[in-house]
């Protein structure tokens, strides 16, 4: 679906059955964000570098580009190089108020890069480097995980228990249970959006 009616800046009955269907939002929230959505791209498509800006905004002091890239990534479900107010509302929706489970899902996606079905040790450390990037200084990490390095290794002793280098879903969800800083990394975005 493609919402690009720009003489309406409300959403039909149609598509809003249909958004109702895959979120959880109800009809008044989605037509709130939609509005939102709207005013900040009026074009009805959001791209890398209108992403990148808003990321900006919430993090001055460090660099977020490559962050939002990556979640720029799994929000365009379809590829397509843009972000239509369907794949916005959908991730928004999961990374505020989907269940414990979905996050995770939608976590697991962000961290396997490639799309294999399996998180390596480089795709996380990709990841994690572009988070240190983005808070900058602005937080004060422990001495067991002030790099990216030691805060992946530390992720990997925890969570790959077959000591196959990689993490597959199952191996994410358990292991980010013991350790939520992981889920809590994901409403990171709840804010930005
Ligand atoms: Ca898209
Ligand atoms: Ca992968
Ligand atoms: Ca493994």
């Amino acid at each position: 679906m493609c919402i690009r009616d720009r003489s309406n800046s409300k959403l039909s009955e149609d598509q809003l059955r249909e958004l109702q269907r895959c979120t959880y939002f109800n009809k008044n929230e989605l037509q709130q964000w939609y509005k939102g959505f709207l005013k900040d791209c009026p074009t009805g498509e959001l791209d890398k570098t209108e992403f990148q800006k808003i990321y900006k905004q919430f993090f001055p002091f460090g660099d977020p580009s490559r962050f939002a890239e990556y979640v720029f990534d799994v929000f365009d479900e379809d590829k397509n190089g843009k972000i239509d107010f369907k794949e916005f509302i959908c991730a928004l929706s999961v990374t505020s108020r989907g269940k414990l489970d979905e996050k995770l899902i939608w976590a697991f996606q962000l961290y396997d890069i490639d799309n294999d079905g399996y998180i390596t040790h480089e795709e996380m450390l990709r990841i994690v480097d572009a988070i240190y990037k983005m808070v900058g200084s602005m937080v004060k990490l422990p001495a067991d995980e002030d790099t990216p390095e030691k805060r992946v290794n530390k992720i990997f002793t925890l969570m790959d228990k077959n000591h196959d280098g990689k993490l597959s879903m199952e191996e994410f969800k358990e292991g980010s249970k013991q350790d939520p800083t992981i889920v809590q990394a994901l409403s990171l975005y709840d804010g930005l959006v």
